[in-house]
């Protein structure tokens, strides 16, 4: 007999509602659940094969432990656990806990235990060296935190908004809202409801997405020009007194000098260098600066992973600041706690602080932000000869062997490790190279709930909870993924802490750390319990309270190093792009499609009936001008390194661009016609480099593209 069951789907932050068809110890079908008042019955294509995550051909059903040849066998749990314990105490009595890193990934986002267990785990240890992939993906966000300083009261919400400014972030596919500012759900029917009540939407992309095509005004830049072209809007807006006068006076400081830093970005010259049509600055300015009273601009892996990504991030954050869109004392706080405890929201300036100059540094002399080394620099870490390098990963949720920047030598770096270890529901190519992975448990299979979404920005007061819908399949070995972390501390007498000592001797089961987590929630968590599809919490919001007595702190439009760098970004905006010698053809850029999460949902037959492999998606005329066909195999050159893709036409890439999914292709020397080919090789580890984060150019990189031709006899 078939039952249903609800639940939520917890590959993305969408955490898109779902009802389960459950048969027997299976479930066989998902739909999106109408019931669910945050997502109404969504969920994309990923979501929707989720039966296929859990029970297709490629689930790792046991535990792995690799041998001398590199092949791997099956290992049980705790022979696993006794044998990472042994390499550990070897690694910490040579080279110190610091020698232990692990790195953090997106699978750990939607798992409300494994995340802080996991780093519990490290820093219980002893050890600072703490990688996420939030250094690979928008770290300027954080550098903008650090050097700026932020309001605590948050940005005004997209409720009441009458403007939304949204620059290289495509949340109608990414469902990434909190890049652009939005809420973190649902954002296709919030943006087209915003609309509907009278919001203008202005998009700034090298490619007409999904989102663009909802856009009032539609900006379609060559990549990496951002800084430039919001120094440009800044120019316009303090020009001509659009700015919000009052708020600057009372809380911000350096407009003068942003102003007299700004000043030589012409409209014209920064629209002709970025290939924008005449006069887009100034309608872009106007309709978000005179025009528009209340909303933001927000930024996402566009101009955080292009060039001079800080300084676009730095910029795009004065443009919400100058206009004054922070919430101020009296109005009413835009989120409210459901699973975390309500505290008084302020009107108040956190001042900048940049933790990077002191406490901890990596052997690359790179140092901390947010409690986080820099991942651009792990593979760094790894190979450096200097004492003081790291010898053992461990990879929590995440790809590393995919995602680095220098895919050649990151797996070099990833070789090279005393210890190697991941949890897997699949065989990734990090799990590929690991001495030991663990086979986890999928969504369906354990309990959660959704207190780790209301961090990223919800502005409806909601929360959920699932329980375990499905034991994991038969004669598996899987565990939670956090148990990995618990086993090992107890193997190597640690006592580890979440929200309080966790007891060490009889293992908790999730639903009591679930609890733990939810201890000091506003709503308790039996009451979130009670609506199994999930509820809004909605109540009267209080008012943000005006800032404390004696706080002067103020945000810092222009540090002495944001100045420099608009310098830079000016002198450098001509600059041509070559690549050996010769001039580039296009500029690569990263797109996410919906039916992966990165490198996660490439085998899904929903994927591959999509896309066979990674397509490299041109203009038809850039296809034309090259003698292409559509469907011909191609080769990518960047300045290190080159790949094989096949070439598309779609005619919403502007000229001169090729947009190109990453999370393909599996390790060097693979078949690259088969899985494709991994965008992260053509990514220069020592190029066009920020500094603080590291942060390499991801996107906006010069490659020539060329035809394979394959010669018959
Ligand atoms: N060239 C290029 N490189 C990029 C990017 C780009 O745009 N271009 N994007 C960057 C960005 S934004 C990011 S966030 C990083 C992503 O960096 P990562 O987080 O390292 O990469 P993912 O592919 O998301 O890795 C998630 C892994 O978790 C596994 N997984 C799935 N479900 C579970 C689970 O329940 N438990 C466990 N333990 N594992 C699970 C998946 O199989 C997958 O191997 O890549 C970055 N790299
Ligand atoms: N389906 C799906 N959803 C995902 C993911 C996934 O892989 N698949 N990944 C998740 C992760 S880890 C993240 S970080 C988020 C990211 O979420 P988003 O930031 O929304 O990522 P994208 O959808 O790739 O949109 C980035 C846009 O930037 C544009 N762009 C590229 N270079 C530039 C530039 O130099 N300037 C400007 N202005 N635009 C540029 C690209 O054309 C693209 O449209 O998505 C998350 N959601
Ligand atoms: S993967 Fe798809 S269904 Fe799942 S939460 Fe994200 S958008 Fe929703
Ligand atoms: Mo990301």
């Amino acid at each position: 007999m078939a039952r249903e069951a609800r639940t939520f789907c917890r590959i993305c932050q969408g955490m898109c509602g779902m009802v389960a068809t459950i048969e027997g110890d299976r479930v066989v079908k998902v739909r999106g659940d109408k019931e669910n008042a945050l997502t109404r019955g969504f969920a994309c294509a990923k979501g929707l094969a989720s039966p296929e995550l859990h029970y297709g051909p490629k689930r790792l059903l046991h535990h792995q432990r690799r041998r001398a040849d590199g092949s791997h066998e099956s290992i049980a749990f705790d022979d696993a656990i006794d044998f990472i314990a042994t390499r550990l105490r070897g690694v910490i009595d040579r080279h110190g806990p610091a020698a232990v890193a692990a790195y953090v990934g997106t699978q750990a986002t939607c798992n409300a235990i494994y995340r802080p267990l996991a780093i519990n785990f490290l820093h219980t240890l002893g050890s600072p060296s703490l990688f996420s992939s939030m250094t690979i993906d928008q770290s300027a966000k954080w550098v903008t935190i650090g050097r700026m300083g932020s309001w605590l009261a948050g940005r005004q919400p997209l409720k009441g908004a009458d403007v939304w400014m949204l620059c290289g972030v495509n949340p109608m596919v990414s469902m990434s809202g909190w890049s652009g500012n939005l809420p973190a759900y649902d954002p296709v029917k919030q943006i087209k409801q915003a609309r509907r009540a009278g919001l203008k939407l202005v998009v700034i992309d090298p490619v007409r997405t999904q989102t663009a095509e909802n856009a009032d005004l539609f900006l379609q830049p060559l990549p990496g020009h951002d800084a430039a072209i919001f120094a440009g809007i800044l120019k316009i807006v303090l020009d001509e007194g659009w700015h919000d006068s009052d708020f600057c006076a009372a809380h911000v400081t350096g407009l003068d000098a942003l102003h007299g830093a700004v000043a030589a970005f012409d409209a014209a010259t920064v629209e002709r260098h970025a290939g924008l049509a005449a006069g887009d600055l100034r309608r872009a300015a106007a309709l978000f600066a005179r025009d528009g009273k209340r909303g933001c601009a927000g930024g996402g892996t566009g101009p955080n992973m292009a060039a001079h990504s800080n300084l676009a991030e730095h910029m795009i954050e004065a443009l919400n600041v100058v206009c004054g869109r922070m919430i101020r004392a009296g109005e009413p706080v835009a989120r409210l706690p459901v699973l975390h405890p309500t505290r008084p929201i302020r009107a108040e300036v956190r001042g900048p602080k940049r933790e990077w100059e002191s406490g901890h540094h990596g052997v690359t002399g790179v140092g901390m932000m947010f409690g986080e080394m820099m991942t651009a620099t792990l593979a760094g870490e790894i190979v450096s000869d200097q004492p003081g390098g790291i010898r053992a990963l461990f990879c929590v949720g995440s790809n590393p062997a995919n995602a680095l920047p220098d895919q050649r030598h990151a797996i070099r770096a990833l070789r090279a490790l005393d210890l190697l270890v991941t949890s897997e529901p699949v065989w990734s190519e990090t799990a590929r190279l690991a001495d030991v992975v663990f086979a986890v448990k999928q969504p369906f299979e354990r309990p959660d709930h959704t207190r780790f979404l209301e961090g990223l920005g919800l502005e409806l007061p909601f929360a959920q909870y699932t329980p375990a819908l499905v034991p994991p399949p038969a004669g598996s070995d899987v565990v939670d993924d956090w148990m990995v972390y618990y086993a090992l501390a107890q193997r190597l007498g640690l006592q580890l802490d979440l929200g309080g000592p966790i007891d060490m001797a009889d293992a908790p089961s999730s639903d009591t750390l679930l609890e733990r987590l939810a201890a000091d929630a506003t709503v308790p968590l039996d009451v979130v319990k009670a609506s199994p599809s999930g509820a809004v919490f909605d109540r009267p919001a209080p008012l943000v309270q005006p800032a404390r007595e004696g706080r002067l702190s103020r945000l810092d439009l222009a540090p002495i190093d944001v100045v420099g760098e608009i310098a830079a970004c000016h002198a450098e905006t001509s600059a041509k792009h070559e690549v050996q010698g010769a001039p580039a053809t296009h500029l690569l850029v990263a797109r996410r499609e919906r039916e992966m999460m990165n490198s996660f949902g490439r085998d899904l037959a929903v994927t591959r009936r999509r896309f066979p492999t990674n397509p490299a998606w041109m203009h038809p005329d850039d296809l034309a001008a090259l003698g292409l066909a559509d469907g011909a195999r191609v080769r990518i050159a960047a300045e290190h390194d080159a790949i094989t893709a096949e070439a598309r036409g779609d005619a919403d890439v502007r000229r001169g661009v090729v947009s190109m999914s990453h999370g393909w292709g599996g390790l060097v020397g693979d078949d690259e016609s088969l899985d494709g080919a991994s965008t992260t090789r053509l990514v220069a580890r020592d190029r066009a480099v920020q500094t603080i984060n590291a942060m390499p150019r991801l996107s906006g990189i010069p490659v020539v593209i060329s035809a394979i031709t394959t010669t018959t006899h």
